[in-house]
């Protein structure tokens, strides 16, 4: 704790090094870009005040639409997005950006990229551009992720459009926190195949073909009907929106907007809005109960207790399932 920093008269400086939560919040509060910024380093870095934040942001929860968008490197997800923001801000929104890269522990070059191209909106105070990697966070970037959500949603940002690099596993996790799941695909990369493989087809709520002044967009449309068409669906379930677009030259970007409207209509009209924030915040809840308990389990490592069971477990005394038992329940304690 950097006491120094407290007694400091709130300024830049403190600020930006503050572990004052109640300041840091009523400062977001007011659209503070330098109180945002120290706020997500906090949840970035798994900081021990993640507690106190988090309980500060409470009563904002839920307040902004979230829209992830996914997708192969290079696809044009951030060109997309820089587009998306345009929109939405001569609609009068406050725009939160979040681009994170979960298979990365650091994020690297192509944040550099993100930031040349998102340079439209830097002098906007309406919007708020930030990168995010893992360090440091016991959950990763998908217990990381909906806490920088929220302290987005505090700092009064009406959507909040969340990008992640990529097709995998921790990018579906990612993308599956959003509201709406924007994927990405672009002629001739075989990204439909790609998609299908890492599940993507079940987390897109619309498919974006970008780069549609290539060669190839047809194919690619067909081929992604044709799994939409192949997908089993229940009356009244949603069904995935598919949109060309050339994001480098704004083309499209109304369509998009268009279905992600689209979408958030029909989620708000099933009920499957306040559906899909329980389930994010079911995902949240247990991210940083398991962060808690491996934490513990770690402790006890180094402790006693567990060598003792382990002994009893390899002399034959006692079997690895009861022990596991015996452990959590000292876990629980
Ligand atoms: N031809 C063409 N190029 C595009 C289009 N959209 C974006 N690009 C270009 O594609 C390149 C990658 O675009 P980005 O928006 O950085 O792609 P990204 O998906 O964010 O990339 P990563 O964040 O590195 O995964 C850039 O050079 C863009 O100018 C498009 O519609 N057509
Ligand atoms: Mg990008």
């Amino acid at each position: 704790m950097s006491e120094a920093a407290e007694s400091v008269p709130a300024g830049t400086t403190s600020v930006r090094r503050s572990r004052d939560v109640p300041m840091l919040v009523e400062r977001a509060r007011t659209g503070d870009p330098r109180a945002v910024a120290r706020l997500i380093t906090l949840v970035e870095n798994g900081d021990t005040l993640l507690p106190a934040i988090a309980a500060a942001l409470a009563p904002y929860a839920g307040q902004a639409q979230v829209v992830g968008l996914t997708g192969s490197p290079g696809v044009g997800k951030s060109t997309t997005t820089n587009e998306l923001v345009r929109a939405l801000r001569a609609r009068g929104h406050r725009v939160g950006v979040l681009a994170v890269d979960p298979s990365s522990p650091f994020t690297g070059g192509a944040i550099l990229g993100d930031r040349v191209r998102m340079q439209d909106h830097a002098t906007d105070p309406g919007v708020y551009i930030r990168s995010m990697s893992s360090r440091g966070h016991l959950g990763g970037l998908a217990a990381a992720t909906p806490q920088a959500v929220r302290v987005l949603e505090g700092a009064g940002c009406d959507v909040v459009l969340v990008e992640t690099v990529g097709v995998g596993q921790a990018e579906v996790e990612v993308a599956s926190l959003a509201d709406t799941t924007l994927v990405l695909l672009a002629p001739g990369m075989g990204d439909a195949i790609q998609a299908v493989k890492a599940g993507i087809l079940e987390i897109a709520d619309v498919f974006v073909v970008n780069k549609a002044d290539r060669d190839g967009v047809d194919a690619t449309v067909r081929d992604i009907q044709g799994m939409i068409a192949l997908g089993e669906r229940g009356p009244g379930q949603w069904r995935p929106q598919v949109v060309r677009a050339v994001a480098a030259r704004g083309e499209g970007i109304d369509d998009i907007a268009a279905a992600i409207d689209k979408h958030r209509g029909w989620l708000v009209e099933h009920g499957e809005l306040r559906r899909r924030q329980e389930a994010r915040a079911a995902a949240e809840i247990e991210a940083i109960a398991l962060g808690t308990l491996r934490a513990r389990i770690g402790s006890l490592r180094d402790g006693t207790e567990l060598s003792t069971l382990a002994a009893k477990v390899a002399e034959g005394g006692l079997d690895p399932y009861a022990a596991a038992d015996t452990l959590l329940a000292q876990l629980a304690r």
